[in-house]
């Protein structure tokens, strides 16, 4: 990972090019649907278009204004960046051609652009592209929106540890900007779909507990999933969820895939003592030191429940608290 690119040169090329292709990463997130945005938004006069993999959800929809987008056959883009995908993978089909320059906040993120800009000290990609609009004097009150939207998904609404005194500035200028935060709120953190409220109701009524109520379990079998009529998409954000039980330190998320019954989608959170990006390891998964995820293959859930929680009672056990 390694930058040969300032912002003032990403600036640059930015102004210059009549027509721009931005792409965001697979299951677009705020910060990545944010970014591409908020690029389109402050140049109503070129031709720009945001591509994504996978569609827009509909929470981010006051962000994109539909669920996807698409470029006219034969479109040339004088420069294609890419937002927010720490890998090639990440951009699914559109990760195949040439990208101009790609801007990314993640510590572990790939070189793939012939022009590469990673901070990791940004907590969003909104931030990085925030400095980059400053240079070209441009901030529109959608993508001030756009913006504030990036920055406070990734840092869930400025609570976590990557928030700093810099983060919050930026967000007072894009409030200042014409962001409206009580809308961005709401949409990000206030609202669910019908089937992401049946997916809660699925972990509530599923969580065990080992050791005392520190380490907290919930195996979701397709069984449970056909129960509460929710499919693999809607149980995608539902890992954080036994962490936030009193007591819990280590939270441990088993999913089923339906796709393919003898796999398994195994997350991690943790609080103090046990490194889960150690533990998943063990599986052959990893992520940071407090969440992590891995897969296994297990003949049926209960098997994979068992492989997984001999070792997470173990590390939590030898974990110092
Ligand atoms: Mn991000």
């Amino acid at each position: 990972m390694e930058n040969n690119i300032t912002l003032e040169a990403i600036a640059e090329k930015i102004k210059a090019a009549g027509s721009i292709l931005l792409f965001m990463h697979r299951r677009p997130d705020g910060d990545t649907t944010g970014s591409a945005y908020a690029i389109k938004y402050a140049f109503p006069d070129k031709e720009i278009y945001c591509l994504c993999a996978d569609d827009i959800p509909s929470r981010l929809q006051f962000i994109s204004r539909a669920p996807y987008e698409s470029c006219p056959d034969g479109f040339s883009p004088e420069l294609v960046v890419a937002v927010d995908a720490a890998s090639r993978g990440l951009l699914g089909r559109f990760g195949e051609g040439v990208i101009d320059i790609k801007i990314d906040h993640h510590g572990t993120s790939e070189d793939y652009a012939d022009y590469n800009y990673t901070d990791p000290a940004a907590a969003a990609t909104g931030e990085i592209i925030y400095k980059i609009l400053k240079l070209c004097g441009v901030m529109t009150p959608a993508s001030a929106n756009a913006l504030y939207s990036a920055i406070s998904s990734d840092t869930g609404g400025f609570r976590y540890s990557n928030t700093t005194s810099g983060t919050l500035r930026i967000a007072a200028e894009l409030c200042e900007a014409g962001a409206d935060m009580a809308e961005c709120s709401h949409a990000l953190f206030e609202s669910r779909t019908q089937a992401e409220v049946r997916a809660l109701s699925a972990v509530y009524a599923n969580i065990r507990y080992f050791e005392d109520g520190g380490v907290a379990v919930v195996n979701l079998t397709n069984e449970i999933k056909k129960r509460y009529n929710i499919t693999d998409d809607d149980v995608g954000e539902i890992s954080a969820v036994p962490r936030e039980i009193e007591g819990v330190e280590l939270a441990v998320t088993i999913r089923q895939l339906q796709s393919s019954p003898d796999r398994y989608k195994i997350s991690m959170r943790s609080g103090r003592g046990v490194n889960v990006d150690e533990l998943c390891g063990l599986f052959g998964g990893g992520g940071h030191a407090k969440a992590a995820g891995a897969e296994i293959s297990a003949p049926n859930p209960l098997q994979a429940e068992r492989a997984v929680l001999k070792h997470a009672v173990e590390a939590y056990r030898k974990g110092d608290r």
